[in-house]
């Protein structure tokens, strides 16, 4: 967890906790599996290839803020689906 306080120029702040994590390439949901759940979640929030602004657990999995064919690709090129647990070192970080 990271603790993050912002203040503006008035002086008056908020502060928040983060949680911070990597994630697989098609995990939409961070739970460390990338299987149906996270399909569902895809194609559930409908905003493929809408244009409409979009994170990561709408599929937006290259951070470009748009869910479109790109994203699908990335999906299909992981090799992660079905796969069971994704650790660090299978997305080539461990
Ligand atoms: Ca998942
Ligand atoms: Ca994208």
């Amino acid at each position: 967890m990271l603790e993050v306080t912002a203040t503006d120029t008035g002086g008056l702040s908020a502060a928040t906790q983060l949680a911070v994590s990597y994630a697989a390439t098609g995990d939409t949901n961070i739970d460390g599996l990338v299987d149906m759940l996270d399909v569902a979640s895809f194609l559930g929030d409908g905003k493929f290839d809408t244009g409409w602004s979009s994170g990561w657990s709408d599929g937006d999995f290259n951070g470009d803020a748009f869910v479109d064919i790109l994203d699908v690709a990335a999906h299909l090129a992981s090799g992660f689906f079905d796969a069971g647990p994704v650790t660090a070192a299978m997305m080539g970080r461990g």
